[in-house]
């Protein structure tokens, strides 16, 4: 079995990594950074990962980035776990789909974390800006909502890695979104606290060391 590197940051994208491992019964060693701390400009973390993000995996004796693309490479490496659906899968598109919308919102938060919480003054958040992104991101979560059914995962076939990715987001969006409207996402996000495999991930995963408050409303004009 080869050695599995994982660069994290607490309750980042890493974590989606981090989730797959334990699903997928892989250990790994975990080198810790922070966003603002700089160890994800070292020059040994920008060989693995060039533009200093996580996740980033080394793996096979390479150097993997982009959550969305080590997924579907664990699913891949273990078919056996049936967290993938390859070519020729009936559910090939909506688990594609799964995988990538999930950045979709995951880029809306990311931006919603610079303005409300990496935003140093005397720079200010835009408030009509974050009326948009906010905006944008209830989008996310009513089309998530319109698909969820009353139980299971997102695939009628079973748990896949589309969860992990799309789930992940779930802890964040309500820093800046009310659920109420939501509650079949409230409900799913319930199922996949309540695997085995993400309470080991969150046992590994550490202090989130950003957030400072519960909700972050809209900043008045
Ligand atoms: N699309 C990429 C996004 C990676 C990303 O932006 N990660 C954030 C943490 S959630 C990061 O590393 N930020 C560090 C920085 O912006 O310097 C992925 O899914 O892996």
């Amino acid at each position: 079995m080869s050695r599995i590197v994982l660069h994290h940051v607490p309750a980042s994208r890493s974590f989606r990594v981090l989730w797959m491992l334990e699903e997928l019964g892989l250990e790994a060693e975990i080198v810790p950074h922070t966003i603002t701390g700089g160890s994800l400009r070292a020059p040994e973390v920008l060989a693995v990962t060039p533009a200093g993000r996580v996740p980033a995996l080394e793996i096979d004796g390479q150097g993997l980035f982009e959550s969305g693309a080590i997924l579907e490479y664990l699913a891949e490496r273990h078919p056996e776990a049936g967290l993938g659906r390859g070519p020729g899968s009936g559910e090939r598109v909506a688990w594609l789909q799964g995988l990538h919308f999930a950045e979709t919102m995951a880029s809306l938060i990311e931006n919603l974390n610079l303005n409300h919480v990496f935003l140093r003054p005397p720079a200010r958040p835009s408030p009509a800006v974050v009326k948009i992104l906010t905006a944008r991101l209830r989008d996310t979560l009513r089309a998530l909502e319109g698909r969820l059914r009353e139980d299971g995962y997102l695939l009628v076939g079973g748990f896949s890695a589309a969860d992990v990715m799309l789930g992940f987001n779930l802890w964040a969006a309500p820093r800046f979104v009310r659920m109420d409207p939501f509650p079949k996402i409230e409900a799913y996000k319930a199922r996949l606290a309540a695997r085995p495999a993400f309470a080991a991930a969150r046992a590994k995963d550490g202090e989130q060391a950003f957030y400072d408050r519960e909700f972050y409303e809209v900043p008045d004009a």
